[in-house]
């Protein structure tokens, strides 16, 4: 059958065999070809049905996993081979969308899958940035941003010629509403809908990712979150966020009253799981409509907290979004009255000012009006939830015990096992059955701890994994990286918590060890991913960091030999997807406390690396679940940490001042030799920062993180002993299937079956 159709398709597209058609024109096929089968499939019905509303769904390529989850991925992949073609390569010719910055919209895109592959009811609800993120270039060793057009005549969405009105202010927009086709592995489909403005106008974009920011009907949909930094690049996030939640309160609206459904009972049909505050309107927009259509306000009011529920995830202040109540005025003013009256209530109830909606500042707190109206808080791993009730929420706990669950994040093993690593499945399917279904079979591995050969295989995956590496960046980056090295990876957004800044001074020290002739037994090599948000000058300023490093590594013979720092340009799930399967040391050291759960920790460990981390976020259960031999945890606790932000009795300077070797790596940053490939102005701001400021304590667990990686570079060289890490940790990963996450979230909030 799919022989016949796709020879049919080449045909019929290209008027050329399947072996004289070329890569571009293969993939226009597969993607016609996977998107007619995606059509046939049957929508999930039945039950309660979740909307989750997210300002990014980090989606990733689709066309392998869509190909997989219609189980027909072997079969068109042999076909292709017929013709001397690689399904691989043809996956190339497709665009990146980048609909999201990292952790959360990847997740949300993991969460989609999830919920498909099980057979429940839930769409995502988000919106069409037609240039997504940014794609990062580096120039002069600086992050440069520039536009990711990535929306193509033929692609993943489907027009469906649904819009609704979005009434701001002083205008009225109008949507246009596109879908894209979520399958489950195995199981019927869900919908994607990404809302669009009608007048976006792509034209109006000046040099880089600049634009101006008051055209809000041409700029609405252009990027994810534009650039925070003055109050035009505020309200135009508060115009995303209103027309993204307006959109979908009225598109769940109109399912509900084409299902023929009572809106008073809306909360028994519909679940709206609000990702991070970004849809937190949702709440007053809901009300809004519920009244309009002529339900009481104490009533519309009840039915909305019997439907919204509220994920959390992070306890970072700046993230935590606080709108001047003059803005939502600026931009969205039929809704502030219903925000004063959710405060009114609040305020009559309980008098602690740290639980009100709108502060004495007129600022009103996004996340305060979910937990008072929503029905359930979850954070996102054990420890987070842990620091969100005793601490970050502690009020909001007291008050509403029963609200708040931890989820611990999961990931979708179709994306981060069976699509990025087929030799690895393969070598699992050797010895376990079900694991594509059941990922806690993934423990029958632990049988063969002491197998000679198992383990032998497992160490060739990783070799060959690393070996394609290698050419990947050969060839799409220009990198040199010896295969044969041990390859420690450290890719997620730059931020001062996630502290790369440590171990970009890590690279210093080992610079400087081997300049003085004490060289690692097997070569190093060191790979960086990430990008800063445009308006963040020291996350950029590291990034400058670590391209210095690297260029200083590479002209320097005596070490290039033993130590390689590279930073791959634009990491995106893509890159990802090539760099986790080869991944030996999965860098996951951010700042006790700060780190929610982290989900790339996940994926590298079921790509077989060992992590080196801190005991922070999901990183404790990963240590719980493989023990003390078989993960590397270094740094003072979280309870530590937040002792010192409680006692501001962290000083850098003292650090500093007082540790000679700290203070040897610190100055290095502003060497003449640093100095002479890179920009004073950045490196001395750096240094200045790391000294006087250092927010996320890098200099408290500086020693500790050095000493670690001596111990598992050491530990690397016993490769038997290293295989048998290797295989707990994927044994152990099944926990970290989004599956059970899901399998969490609805039997816990959603409900969606009976
Ligand atoms: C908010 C207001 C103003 C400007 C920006 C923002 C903003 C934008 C993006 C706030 C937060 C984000 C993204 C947060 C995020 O990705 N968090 C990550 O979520 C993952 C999934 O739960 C966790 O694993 C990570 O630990 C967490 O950092």
């Amino acid at each position: 059958m799919l022989r016949e159709e796709l020879n049919d398709l080449v045909q019929k597209r290209c008027q050329k065999t399947p072996g004289e058609a070329d890569e571009r024109e293969l993939y226009g096929v597969l993607l016609e070809y996977t998107k007619e089968k995606l059509k046939e499939k049957p929508v999930i019905e039945g039950g309660r049905k979740l909307y989750y509303i997210s300002a990014e769904f980090l989606i990733g390529k689709l066309l392998s996993n869509n190909l997989i989850n219609l189980g027909i991925y072997d079969e068109a992949a042999e076909f292709l081979k017929e013709y001397g073609k690689d399904l691989a390569h043809i996956e190339e010719a497709e665009p990146e969308p980048s609909l999201g910055n990292g952790g959360l919209g990847r997740l949300a895109a993991c969460f989609l899958d999830s919920i498909a592959t099980l057979g429940l009811s839930g769409d995502g609800i988000g919106l069409n940035y037609h240039m997504g993120l940014f794609r990062q270039v580096f120039e002069d060793r600086k992050q440069k941003e520039v536009p990711n057009p990535w929306i193509e005549q033929e692609g993943w969405l489907n027009d469906t010629g649904i819009s609704f009105e979005v009434p701001f202010k002083d205008f009225t927009l109008t949507s246009a509403l596109y879908d894209i086709d979520v399958a489950g592995y195995e199981n019927g489909k869900n919908k994607l809908h990404l809302f669009d403005v009608k007048g976006v106008d792509e034209s109006i974009i000046e040099d880089g990712i600049s634009f101006d920011k008051k055209e809000v009907a041409k700029n609405l949909t252009l990027f994810l979150y534009p650039d925070d930094s003055d109050e035009a690049g505020n309200l135009l996030r508060i115009y995303q966020q209103y027309f993204m939640v307006s959109n979908g309160a009225q598109l769940i609206l109109k399912e509900c009253e084409q299902k023929g459904y009572d809106l008073r009972k809306l909360h028994e049909h519909v679940a709206v799981q609000i990702n991070d505050t970004h849809p937190s309107m949702v709440i007053p927009e809901l009300i809004r409509l519920l009244v309009q259509k002529n339900i009481d306000f104490n009533e519309a009011v009840e039915i909305v907290e019997k439907t919204c529920a509220y994920t959390n995830h992070t306890i970072l202040a700046e993230a935590l979004e606080k709108w001047p109540v003059h803005y939502l005025e600026q931009v969205a003013p039929q809704i502030v009255p219903i925000i004063k009256e959710l405060d009114i209530r609040v305020k009559a109830r309980y008098h602690n000012p740290e639980v009100a909606i709108i502060d004495e500042q007129n600022r009103v707190h996004m996340a305060h009006m979910d937990i008072h109206y929503g029905y359930s808080v979850n954070g996102v791993a054990a420890l987070h939830t842990e620091i969100l009730k005793n601490s970050e929420l502690k009020p909001f706990y007291d008050i509403y015990p029963q609200k708040f669950n931890n989820k611990t994040n999961g990931i979708t093993f179709r994306r981060w096992l069976l699509h990025c690593n087929h030799e690895l499945t393969q070598w699992i399917g050797r010895y376990v059955d079900g694991f594509k279904k059941d990922a806690d079979k993934l423990e029958g591995l632990l049988a063969h701890i002491d197998d000679e050969e198992a383990l032998d295989g497992l160490l060739a995956v990783k070799h060959q994994k690393k070996e394609e590496l290698s050419a990947y960046l050969k060839e799409t980056e220009g990198l040199e990286i010896d295969s044969d090295s041990i390859f420690d990876i450290q890719v997620k957004r730059l931020h001062e918590y996630k502290r790369q800044q440590m171990n970009a001074l890590y690279a210093i020290y080992k610079y400087l060890e081997i300049k003085a002739g004490r060289k690692p037994a097997t070569p190093i090599t060191m790979i960086f991913g990430a990008k800063a948000a445009p308006a963040y000058h020291i996350a950029k300023d590291i990034i400058h960091l670590i391209l210095c490093i690297q260029e200083l590594v590479e002209r320097d013979p005596e070490v290039s030999p033993y130590l390689n720092v590279v930073m791959v340009e634009n990491y995106n799930v893509t890159m990802a997807e090539h760099l986790i399967p080869a991944c030996d040391i999965s860098e996951q050291i951010s700042l006790a406390s700060k780190e929610a759960s982290g989900t790339g920790n996940m994926k590298f460990m079921l790509n077989g690396a060992v992590t080196l981390g801190t005991e922070d976020g999901a990183n404790v259960e990963i240590h719980e679940l493989v023990g003390d031999d078989n993960i590397y945890i270094f740094g003072e606790s979280s309870d530590q940490v937040i002792e010192h932000y409680k006692n501001h009795d962290y000083r850098a300077a003292d650090y500093y001042i007082n540790d000679e070797q700290i203070r040897e790596l610190i100055n290095f940053i502003i060497s003449p030799e640093m100095m002479k490939i890179g920009e004073p102005y950045h490196l001395l701001r750096i240094h200045a920062e790391l000294i006087q400021k250092d927010w996320f304590m890098t200099l408290l667990d500086l020693k500790d993180y050095i000493a670690a990686k001596e111990r598992i570079y050491k530990d690397y060289e016993d490769r038997r002993a290293w295989s048998k890490k290797m295989l707990v940790n994927i044994a152990k990963a099944g926990y970290f299937s989004s599956d059970r996450t899901i399998a969490q979230y609805n039997e816990d909030i959603w409900k969606l079956r009976g």
